[in-house]
């Protein structure tokens, strides 16, 4: 079954100029692209898609960094899209979590700055694919 989840290369992916491997992997993979924007984010839209973490320690941290520059936010389709991208970009801490092989356990050393996101179930990203895209 196709599914749709929603990619972001974020800022430190976007200043170390990983777009283009980020995409490279997902087209590799066989998952097929809908969507890509390069924008700026402001902190409305921002703290809509971190809802969840509001109230978090980490919270105004994850805010400044993704509206701090740049992101590339796509739409990414395939079968079992969600899953699949989330292997590709690998768990959330990028030392303790994320394979070798994974975008984030080949080329990032923080949690802060893992240089990507994807939604975490087809809620989220209908959700989060909504927010971004409102238009699709
Ligand atoms: P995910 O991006 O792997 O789905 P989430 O738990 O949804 O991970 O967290 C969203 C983002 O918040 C993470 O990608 C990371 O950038 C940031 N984050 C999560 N936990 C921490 C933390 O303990 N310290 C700093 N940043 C964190």
């Amino acid at each position: 079954m196709t599914e749709r989840t929603l990619v972001l290369v974020k800022p430190d992916g976007v200043a170390r100029k990983l777009v283009g491997e980020v995409v490279s992997r997902i087209e590799r993979k066989g998952l097929g692209l809908v969507a890509l924007d390069l924008r700026t984010v402001d902190r409305e839209l921002a703290a809509q898609h971190y809802a969840e973490h509001d109230g978090k320690p980490f919270f105004e941290e994850l805010l400044s960094f993704i509206t701090s520059g740049p992101v590339l936010a796509a739409v990414v389709e395939g079968p079992r899209a969600i899953a699949a991208w989330r292997q590709i970009a690998g768990g959330t801490d990028p030392v303790e979590k994320a394979t070798p092989g994974s975008i984030r356990g080949d080329l990032a050393l923080e949690t802060g700055s893992n240089l990507v996101h994807g939604s975490d179930s087809p809620e989220s990203a209908d959700r989060e694919i909504k927010l971004w895209f409102p238009n699709l």
